[in-house]
């Protein structure tokens, strides 16, 4: 099955969202497999936010994402990526929908509160940056997963 690689940013961990945001994953039917409460280096940052080195952002991003504890996750999921990208909102909280996580409890771009990766490939790229494969927990089964899938899931992939 799919996953996807979410983080609650440090704004979201001072603000006291933790409980909050996992719980709207949890809610929607998405498994969690991994879960770290972590202080990201400067260097796992640059990694991190590579795409954006050349943007005049980049600096400011860097210094916020460091600025405090966040809380890595890994999630999984039929369609996760996706799904997580359209829960969060629109990069810019001022155009994301009400009903969504930065619609909802942020207000600038730079206090966006919640990361997630924003295609499988991303996914994959993120999750080995934050997690060996021995801290994630893909094989276990949530119980509710026939009330939320039709169909029987299958084994999830390997990371
Ligand atoms: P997303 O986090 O929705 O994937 P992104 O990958 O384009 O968005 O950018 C990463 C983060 O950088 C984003 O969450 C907030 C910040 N950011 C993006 N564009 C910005 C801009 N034009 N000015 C300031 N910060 C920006
Ligand atoms: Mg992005």
């Amino acid at each position: 099955m799919e996953q996807t690689f979410i983080a609650l940013k440090p704004d979201a961990v001072q603000r006291g969202y933790i409980g909050t945001i996992i719980e709207r994953f949890e809610r929607k039917g998405f498994k969690l497999v991994g879960l770290k409460l972590m202080q990201v280096s400067q260097q796992l940052a640059e990694k991190h936010y590579q795409e954006h080195t050349q943007k005049p952002f980049f600096k400011g991003l860097v210094s916020f994402i460091t600025s405090g504890p966040i809380v890595a996750m890994v999630w999984e999921g039929n369609n996760v990526v996706e799904s997580a990208r359209k829960m969060m909102g629109a990069t810019n909280p001022k155009d994301a929908l009400p009903g969504t996580l930065r619609g909802d409890f942020a207000v600038d771009m730079g206090r966006n509160i919640v990361h997630g990766s924003d295609s499988a490939e991303s996914a994959k790229r993120e999750i080995g940056l934050f997690f060996s494969p021995d801290e994630l927990l893909s094989g276990w089964h949530r119980s509710t997963e026939s009330w939320v899938y039709e169909e029987a899931q299958k084994e999830p992939a390997s990371v």
